[in-house]
């Protein structure tokens, strides 16, 4: 596992320049053929102004992080029912328990730049992959190619291609995670990198090519570690297969990040759904010495890792 970090990179306008003109054929044809929304709706976010502990203090031992979680926790649902009244507090009920303890002690394992006011939804807190670990599978990209990023959440991953150099475009579903992935963004200071699109990824793959599709879509909640053996067909919105087709029409080099238990088997079975098959290799990733999760690497980039090491 790579220990590598996010290096805040300056704006490179005219670098933006070329990226738009390299992809922006392919998004007009987009926006001809579907309706793509920009973000621009309420935020339902957590974001270090809100919770973080006063500056200056030394740091504490773990019980104080998690008290400090709880009342965070806690803060996050006053707020969203507040803003989304009881009904909607109950549906996210889960996910804003999932930040007390944990995820809130791991927030700058997540995001380095946390205390510079990084922002999260509920979800993003149990989904953004570990900072490390989508910097190790970013290196795996060279710098300057296209990536898609088709379920790019709060943007954790897309900030890691772009900081390594890649031009990115980040697919998300929620207006209101690509408004935080943006914000995200600009604190990383690699927004001029990331051309964020609200569209659903199965609706735009048919349209589209890129260099690398990084994929790491929702694995149905925390509760995902549960199951003794995790099937491709319990990833969202649509099972592990379908996902993977829809990223083979962009492109045949793919990275897929995946539960630690998952059926390691029929993630290599992806790998046939191609003529030729494609080259395949998975590496563990550990944070701390904690198993995480499995990055899957398809088609070039699979030799590419194997070349790394
Ligand atoms: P985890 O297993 O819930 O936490 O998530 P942790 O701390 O490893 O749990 P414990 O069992 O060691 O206590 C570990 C990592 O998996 C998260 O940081 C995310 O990167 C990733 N992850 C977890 N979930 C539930 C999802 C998900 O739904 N989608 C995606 N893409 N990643 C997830």
């Amino acid at each position: 596992m790579a220990n590598a970090s996010a290096t805040p990179k300056t704006p490179r306008r005219r670098r933006r320049v070329t990226f738009l003109a390299r992809t922006c054929h392919r998004l007009l044809r987009l926006l001809a053929t579907h309706r793509l929304r920009r973000g621009g709706h309420g935020l339902n976010s957590i974001s270090a102004g809100d919770d973080s502990p006063p500056s200056g203090q030394p740091p504490r031992g773990r019980d104080a992080e998690e008290a400090e979680a709880t009342q965070a926790a806690a803060a996050a649902q006053r707020r969203h029912e507040e803003r989304h009244g009881d009904d909607d507090a109950a549906a996210t009920e889960e996910a804003e328990a999932a930040v007390a303890g944990k995820y809130w002690a791991q927030r700058r394992s997540l995001f380095s730049l946390y205390d510079r006011g990084v922002r999260m939804d509920a979800e993003g807190w149990y989904s953004a992959t570990p900072e490390p670990i989508a910097a190790a599978q970013a290196a795996r990209a060279p710098p300057g190619s296209l990536v898609l990023d088709a379920f790019a959440g709060v943007g954790g991953n897309s900030i890691q291609f772009a900081a390594r150099g890649c031009y990115v475009v980040a697919v998300e579903i929620d207006p209101r995670k690509v408004e935080l992935a943006a914000h995200n963004a600009r604190i990383y200071g690699v927004d001029d990198m990331i051309e964020f699109v609200v569209a659903d990824f199965f609706h735009l793959a048919p349209s589209l090519k890129a260099d690398l599709v990084f994929l790491s879509p929702p694995w149905g909640g925390p509760s995902y570690s549960q199951a003794q053996v995790y099937s491709l067909d319990m990833l969202k919105p649509r099972d592990g297969f379908t996902i993977f087709q829809a990223a083979q029409e962009i492109s045949p080099n793919i990275i897929m990040f995946l539960p630690r238990n998952v059926d390691l088997s029929q993630v290599e079975q992806l790998s046939w759904l191609s003529s030729p098959p494609l080259d395949f290799v998975s590496e563990e990733n550990y944070i701390e010495h904690r198993f995480k999760g499995i990055t899957a690497y398809f088609g070039g980039l699979a030799q590419e890792v194997l070349k790394q090491g």
